[in-house]
């Protein structure tokens, strides 16, 4: 039997994470074991300790003790992974964006592929409840990285991926120092750099059901900057 962790980086997700938990626990999938990491960053508001509470042994909690970013939260999760020996691996938000019914299509299109994005952008927009400058804002995050680095992926900042845990271990973890939006393009990047299979699949994000938005300008400015060290990088080879 295969064997899925799905990580879910918490900063103040109360209103959220074990209803998420229990959804994704309630859908039926065949064939694969799946279970849960969160990675919470000291929450004020009781988040790790409502998952401890469940004491279930499918679900692990890492504690940090500050907000350090959500890029490294992934990477800790990844290095937990491929030492734990899994077979895949999802990023998903804990605030509903990301439907967890959506799952068992990622669970189709996995083994033929090795990394399987979560799309908003492929069957035209995708997108619920967002105001419209942060649609703008994705959509040309989308098309700036495509220009500047040829990556082929409409939906560049995605967040709800399935990612094969042999891609990951091709990947020099240690150096990937970018978060939030920058985090995914980097991502990407690499994976596709390295010649690995990538495949967008249609979902449809909604914004987050409840809590606070951690968006901010400096996640912007670092993602615009973000691709021009990714060219940089292939260029001297240190990818
Ligand atoms: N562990 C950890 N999780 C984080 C951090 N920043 C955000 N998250 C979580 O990462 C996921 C995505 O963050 P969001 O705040 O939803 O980001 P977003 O979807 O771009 O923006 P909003 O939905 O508007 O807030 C959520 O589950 C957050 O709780 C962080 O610094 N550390
Ligand atoms: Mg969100």
């Amino acid at each position: 039997m295969k064997k899925a962790l799905i990580i879910i980086p918490t900063f103040n997700e109360a209103e959220n994470i074990i209803q998420l938990i229990d959804a994704i626990f309630s859908l039926k999938i065949d064939g694969v074991e799946t279970n849960i990491l969160v990675i919470d960053d000291g929450s004020k508001d009781g988040t790790s300790d409502m998952v401890k509470k469940l004491s279930n042994d499918r679900i692990t909690v890492i504690d940090r003790e500050r907000k350090m970013g959500l890029g490294t939260a992934y990477i800790l999760g990844f290095k937990y992974a491929i030492e734990k020996g899994y077979d895949y691996v999802f990023e998903m938000d804990a605030d509903f964006s990301h439907d967890p019914k959506a799952l068992p299509a990622f669970f189709a299109n996995i083994e033929s592929n090795d990394l399987i994005i979560g799309s908003r952008y492929i069957e035209g927009i995708a997108v619920v409840n967002w105001p419209l400058r942060r649609l703008i804002l994705s959509i040309g995050a989308s098309y700036y990285t495509r220009l500047i680095t040829g990556l082929p992926v409409k939906d560049v900042t995605a967040g709800f991926m399935c990612y094969k845990v042999g891609t990951l271990k091709q990947i020099d973890l240690d150096s990937i120092k970018s978060n939030g939006y920058s985090f995914q393009i980097e991502m990407k990047y690499r994976i596709w750099k390295k010649g690995f299979k990538l495949l967008e699949i249609p979902i449809v994000f909604i914004d987050r059901r409840a809590g606070v938005s951690k968006m901010n300008r400096k996640i912007v400015y670092e993602a615009s900057f973000m691709v021009w060290k990714l060219i940089y990088m292939s260029i001297f080879r240190k990818l």
